[in-house]
């Protein structure tokens, strides 16, 4: 038989080959479809398959322990556009640096309601299981998505959003929610992300997203928690980096009257704020485009035009900030040489000219009990400067997504909250390292390490919950835990953060800060962290930030709320059920089709994959409820074919013996069958395939004999 034949009959049977053989949606229709012929070659074609594009599961790998497996493994897949791999109920996902056809409304028809491994994997089917789970077991549910910058994180959680706002029922309500949702994201981009080395569409905030659904299961409502927002960005960039995306969809993108009116010209070099990188354009953004998006995104939401139009001035004032200069005086105090931006500014931020320039130049301290504006000197009037161009956007971030939280807030009047359920979503910035790394790199790798200990708790944690339930014993598996870091960053009066925050801003111990290993040769002013993702070194002078006060005391009010914010981020994602999605950056060049297996080999490393493998496989490598089990094999038993009427432990018990599996290869908890090696199950799924052969042979004769 034709195998194009073949494959467009599953087609219309809805059946799949897939790599680890046949996986039948509707398997008598299949075999009735292609006959015994038909199946045979099927088989081939799919242990053809199999070699080719390697094991949608990681736990099937033939030799699970070795690295090199592993590796091997995703470079079949990643070379076949397969980026998606399980190691259980994980998904490993390689970011292709390309759009492929997987993201379709079919392909998410195809992942609707259907069992985690019965479809090859996506990230649809963490979407939908996710999904189920809240609603069968009525348990909140989160979404961990982790990796490293440019691995992949925010589009995931993308296609985790979209999943949810095609697949779930709606009324006129919901399906306005869902619009919010959707345009929630070009917003919070434009005003969150910016082009870095490492990622031209980087997030530099940390976002966690509560979707809430009703009892029917449809989106009613939504909250984000925003975590640390990189503001060192709006002042200054590194060289082939780039501000925050809003400033130049802005200057390209807005339509002259509007430039007029906020006093900026259309190009990004006349803006000192935006400069800094030397990189105004890249080429996979259309700045013109993505303004066009945000601003439709930002009336979907419910924004005003003059909401806007007060957004608008505020982000070109934070332009005119940067364009204003200083001159000094022999007497060391400084003035503004730049009269025209003050008068802009002035303008658009509704402040009196003059009181603005007092407030450029000077500062307010305390004497006696007086308070006093003390000059500043150019250096520090710029650095001032600076300060308030941060904390503009900083404020205006916080505004941005309060107002986007107003928008998405579950209207009682119109939704029941009862049973309302929640599914959390997790995109933070990923693990980075700069050449030169200060406090944001600190704030943003240590957010990446608490969410590391997350994983590596709970994914042991749940397992052993699991046998423990189940009434199963089993030796735990032993990993690498960094808490010993997080201790290190966090810990009250020893750690680092307590150590920022404890020591006055120019004391020389403040440069002692505490590290991991520092033997190697190190400037005064750094200091090292082991982190599970790798070493980073960290200078403590950009900590400081030019000794500016009002900064320093900021950095200390961040590091302490920062931390906090964190350890109730963690309490939240503790009390829900977890997914993991944990993602993976093939090269640095971010190109399709390039796989750097030095790379790769260290992401595999710190994300303790193997270990994760390990642990899954140590245990139980597969785990099925009885009714499903006995569902899918009984056609290989006598005593359960067609039907078992006793109860369910019992007819699984009597099929695997009957099956001939050994007592060590599996056990029998209170729901479910627990078995320790793929090959077990492999062997099983060979039988049915036999089995299924000589059924249909049987079915065609008979049918011979009725003609
Ligand atoms: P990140 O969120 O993990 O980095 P992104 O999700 O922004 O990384 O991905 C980086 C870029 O890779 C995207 O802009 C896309 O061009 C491409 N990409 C990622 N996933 C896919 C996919 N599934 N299909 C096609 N292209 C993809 V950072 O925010 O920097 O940590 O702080
Ligand atoms: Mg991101």
């Amino acid at each position: 038989m034709d195998l194009s034949n073949i494959t467009d009959l599953m087609r219309k049977t809805q059946a799949s080959i897939d790599e680890k053989g046949f996986l039948f949606k509707s398997t008598d229709a299949v075999v009735n479809a292609v006959g015994s012929d038909g199946i045979r070659v099927m088989m081939e074609s799919a242990l053809t398959a199999r070699d080719r594009v390697g094991v949608q599961d990681f736990v099937l790998l033939e030799n699970h322990t070795s690295e090199v497996a592993f590796i091997e493994n995703l470079r079949k897949r990643f070379k076949e556009n397969l980026i998606y791999t399980y190691i259980g109920s994980v998904l490993v996902s390689m970011n292709p640096y390309k759009e492929l056809e997987i993201y379709t409304k079919q392909h998410m028809e195809r992942y609707r309601g259907v069992n985690f491994y019965e479809v090859s994997p996506h990230i649809y089917a963490v979407a939908d299981n996710a999904y189920r789970s809240m609603r069968t077991e009525r348990r909140d549910q989160c979404i961990l998505i982790s990796g490293e910058s440019g691995a992949g994180k925010t589009e995931a959680s993308k296609k985790v959003l979209q999943y949810y706002a095609i697949t779930c029922p709606a009324n006129e309500h919901v399906q306005t929610v869902k619009d919010r949702l959707l345009q929630s994201n070009p917003v919070l981009e434009a005003f969150g992300n910016a082009k870095t080395l490492r990622n031209d569409n980087s997030s530099r905030f940390g976002k966690y997203m509560d979707i809430q659904f009703d009892f029917k299961g449809a989106p009613v409502g939504g909250h984000i928690l925003n975590y640390l927002l990189e503001k060192s960005r709006v002042v200054h960039q590194s060289h082939g980096e780039r501000n925050f995306h809003i400033f130049y969809q802005l200057i390209e993108g807005a339509e002259d009257d509007l430039l007029r009116r906020l006093g900026l010209e259309r190009n990004a070099q006349q803006y000192q704020y935006l400069v800094k990188g030397n990189c105004p354009k890249v080429s996979s953004i259309n700045d013109r485009n993505d303004w066009k998006t945000v601003r439709k995104a930002l009336s979907i939401i419910g924004f005003t035009e003059d909401e806007v139009e007060e957004l608008l001035n505020i982000i070109a004032s934070v332009l005119h900030l940067g364009n204003v200069q200083y001159g000094g005086e022999d007497s060391g105090c400084s003035y503004i040489t730049t009269e025209t931006q003050i008068k802009y500014l002035a303008r658009l931020l509704g402040v009196d000219g003059t009181v603005l320039k007092e407030a450029l130049t000077h500062k307010k301290i305390t004497a006696k009990g007086e308070e006093l504006m003390s000059p500043l000197n150019q250096e520090q009037a710029a650095s001032a400067r600076d300060a308030l161009s941060k904390a503009i956007y900083g404020r205006t971030f916080t505004w941005l997504v309060n107002k986007i939280n107003d928008s998405l807030a579950f209207k009682e009047e119109s939704f029941s909250s009862k049973n309302a359920s929640v599914i959390g979503l997790l995109d933070i910035y990923g693990f980075e390292v700069f050449q030169n790394n200060s406090f944001e790199q600190f704030c943003i790798n240590y957010c990446n390490e608490k969410l590391q200990q997350l994983f590596i708790e709970l994914t042991l944690k749940s397992e052993q919950d699991e046998y423990e339930a189940e009434g199963i014993t089993w030796e735990p598996v032993q990993y690498f835990n960094n808490k010993i870091i997080c201790d290190l960053v966090e810990e009250k009066f020893k750690g680092i953060i307590s150590i920022l925050v404890s020591i006055p801003q120019h004391s020389p111990s403040f440069h002692k800060l505490a590290d991991g290993k520092t033997r190697k040769v190190m400037g005064r002013e750094e200091f090292r962290l082991s982190h599970y993702a790798g070493e980073v070194n960290y200078n403590v002078n950009g900590f400081l930030d030019k000794n500016n006060d009002l900064l320093f005391r900021n950095l200390k009010e961040a590091a302490t709320q920062f931390k906090n914010s964190l350890a109730k981020l963690m309490e939240i994602l503790m009390s829900k059920e977890p997914s993991y999605v944990r993602c993976i950056k093939p090269n640095d060049a971010k190109q399709a089709g390039r796989f750097d297996e030095v790379l790769i080999r260290h992401q595999v490393k710190y994300l303790g994959l193997m270990e994760n493998l390990r642990v899954r496989r140590a245990g139980f490598a597969y785990r099925r409820r009885y009714e499903t089990f006995l569902q899918r094999y009984k056609s290989l038993c006598p005593d359960t074919w067609p039907n078992w009427d006793g109860r369910l432990v019992d007819g699984v018990s009597t099929l695997v013996k009957h099956l001939g599996y050994k007592p060590e290869e599996y056990k029998l908890g209170r729901t479910k069958i627990f078995i320790r090696f793929p090959k077990t199950l492999f062997a099983t799924e060979d039988a049915l395939e036999v089995r299924k052969h000589s059924l249909a042979t049987q079915l065609q004769s008979s049918w011979k004999g009725y003609s």
